[in-house]
Order: structure tokens, then C-alpha cells, then sequence
């Protein structure tokens, strides 16, 4: 069995990118592993519950999201490989190192936090990109452009997904707050079993989005699961085969997910294992961002069940 930092130590001395992102990688799972820590430990009690403010977007920020929040950056902190950091719960870019050469990194720290109070599996996603561009010509932060990405689930057990390097790997924590490797080469699976859409909104969809909605929903091969946690929806999907949809609100002219710290790094992940994403009627990953906290639609999964419908 390989854990984590084996495989971190086996393979960042091949080039100073490798080095870099497999110390950003390490940051990232530290942090992941006092979340867990957190979560499944004697205090969590103290975890349930409503912060009390809203974030830049409007929404009721949960205390986990904060504490999420905190303990990636103080561990993004350590390391000169991470000069700034976008954040679902920061207004504006965080610059925490002076280097140009180095790494930012945009996360969702808590994604799907409105499960927590219910104990409903949830997770982080990263999208890591060279840092060397220009913030006033933030086209250069197109999802093609990722290095690396990564999420975790908080669920039955930790998990952790990394996509680097054209593969797709996957990691368990263990008893002891290790790391160890479940799958060295995670491809989508050729016979997909699942659509995954918040049917509600579908008086809120285009008409084009609906039809699209239905052929999923007659075809025999398929059947549904919706969690409302994007990172673990698509987990499902990556492992078992299948879409996630979230579609633009065309009543409120307004798509829901976050461009570069949801939708990218789960594009960049699905891109490797084989599948495609689309967003805004492009391929997510050559869709050029306007702003940090840009949102978008979604439709990501299988190749033979991805369309480019609006
Ligand atoms: P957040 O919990 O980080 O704010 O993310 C938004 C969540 C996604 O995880 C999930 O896919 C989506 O919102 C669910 O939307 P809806 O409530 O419309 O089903
Ligand atoms: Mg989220």
C-alpha cells in the first residue's frame, strides 16, 4: 500500500513544476486532514450551525465554512510554492507570498455547505494555476490553463482526488490520519449509470435544457441520484459513470456553480478521466473568465452524454 507522502516523495524530484505542486498538493491534504479531524472528532458538536453572516454572494456562511477557510490558508501560508489564493469566502485575491514564479491556487473550502447540519456527505475543491499572468487580463486563468487540480469528500470516509500530469489518482485517509492509495488511474467507466439534477429548478431551465433533461430521464440505462453537493455528485458520476447538471436559471438570467474554483478543476479532472464539460455553451475549460467569482452552468460526465445545450 502506498500512502500519500510516499508517492509525494517519489515523485516531486523529476522538475521544479513537480516540486512545487506536489508541496501544494501536501498543503492541501494536511488541511484536509484536520477538517476531518475536525468533523469526525470529539468536539464536533460545536461544528453545526449557521456563522451568522453572508458571503460576497448572499449566502449564509456555515461555521465549517469558515473554519475550512482557516485551515487551508494557515497551512497555504507555509509554503513559498503559493503566492496568492482565491477563495469562495474572500471578496478579492489574497496575495500571501511576494514570488511571481509561484502558484495560485482558487478553492471552494466547504462545498455543499448546507448538507453539514444534516450530515450529508460534503467536500474542498482546488484549481491550481502558474501565478506568472497578468490579474488585469484575467483571461489567462482559462481552465485549460490548470497545472493541477484536486478535491476532497468528507462522506463514510475521507477521500482524496488529484488530477495532475494527464491521470487521475485517488487516496483514503486511514485510521491514523494517513493517507494511502485506492486508484492509480481512475477512467469513467464506458456504460455511465447515473444523471444527477436538481429537478426542482426545471421551470427555471430553456426549453432546449428541458428536452435535453428528458431523453436522460427515459433512458432506460440510467437512473437518478442528486446529493447537492457538487463534489460529491461528481464523485459518484466519476466512479460509476454518468452527468451532473446544473443548468442557467433563464427566468433569473443566472447560472448557480462558481467558474474557477467549482466548475474548472472538476472540468480539468473529468477532461482526463475521458469525459467532457461544457459551460455557458463552450467547453468549460476554454471558456474565458471575466471575474474570480464568476458563476456558470454546468453539464460534465461521460462523453456520450455531454451536450453543448443552453
Ligand atoms: P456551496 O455549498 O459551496 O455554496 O455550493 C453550491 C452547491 C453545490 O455544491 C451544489 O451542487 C449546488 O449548490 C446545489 O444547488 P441546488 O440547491 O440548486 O440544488
Ligand atoms: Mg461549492
Amino acid at each position: 500500500m502506498i500512502s500519500l507522502k510516499d508517492y509525494i516523495n517519489q515523485n516531486s524530484a523529476n522538475s521544479d513544476q513537480d516540486k512545487a505542486i506536489f508541496e501544494i498538493i501536501n498543503k492541501i491534504s494536511d488541511g484536509v486532514i484536520q477538517i476531518s479531524k475536525l468533523l469526525y472528532g470529539i468536539n464536533s458538536l460545536d461544528l453545526f450551525g449557521k456563522y451568522g453572516g453572508e458571503n460576497i454572494h448572499g449566502e449564509e456562511v456555515e461555521k465549517l465554512d469558515l473554519l475550512a477557510n482557516d485551515i487551508f490558508l494557515e497551512n497555504f501560508i507555509q509554503t513559498e510554492y503559493i503566492s496568492a489564493v482565491v477563495c469562495e469566502e474572500l471578496d478579492d485575491i489574497k496575495q500571501i507570498h511576494g514570488h511571481d514564479d509561484s502558484y495560485l491556487v482558487m478553492m471552494d473550502p466547504l462545498d455543499g455547505s448546507s448538507n453539514v447540519d444534516v450530515s450529508v456527505s460534503i467536500g474542498s475543491i482546488f484549481g491550481v494555476w502558474e501565478n506568472n499572468f497578468d490579474y488585469s487580463d484575467f483571461k489567462s486563468y482559462k481552465g485549460s490553463n490548470l497545472k493541477m487540480s484536486m478535491y476532497a469528500i468528507y462522506g463514510p470516509n475521507t477521500i482524496l482526488v488529484i488530477g495532475y500530469d494527464s491521470k487521475v489518482i485517488s487516496f483514503i485517509l486511514d485510521s491514523e490520519s494517513k493517507f494511502v492509495m485506492l486508484d492509480q488511474n481512475i477512467k469513467l467507466p464506458l456504460n455511465p449509470k447515473y444523471y444527477s439534477t436538481n429537478l426542482s429548478n426545471n421551470k427555471n431551465w430553456s426549453k432546449d435544457i428541458q428536452e435535453y433533461v428528458d431523453t436522460l430521464r427515459i433512458n432506460e440505462s440510467l437512473t437518478q441520484r442528486y446529493v447537492g453537493s457538487l463534489v460529491v455528485d461528481f464523485h459518484r458520476n466519476l466512479l460509476k459513470g454518468g452527468i451532473h447538471l446544473n443548468p442557467k436559471n433563464v427566468r433569473m438570467n443566472k447560472s448557480k456553480l462558481r467558474l474557477m474554483y467549482e466548475a474548472n478543476p472538476l472540468a480539468y479532472i473529468i477532461n482526463i478521466a475521458g469525459g467532457k464539460s461544457f459551460s455557458e455553451g463552450v467547453d468549460t475549460l476554454e471558456l474565458e473568465p471575466e471575474g474570480i467569482h464568476q458563476t456558470v452552468s454546468l453539464i460534465i460526465g461521460n462523453a456520450n452524454l455531454t451536450k453543448n445545450i443552453e
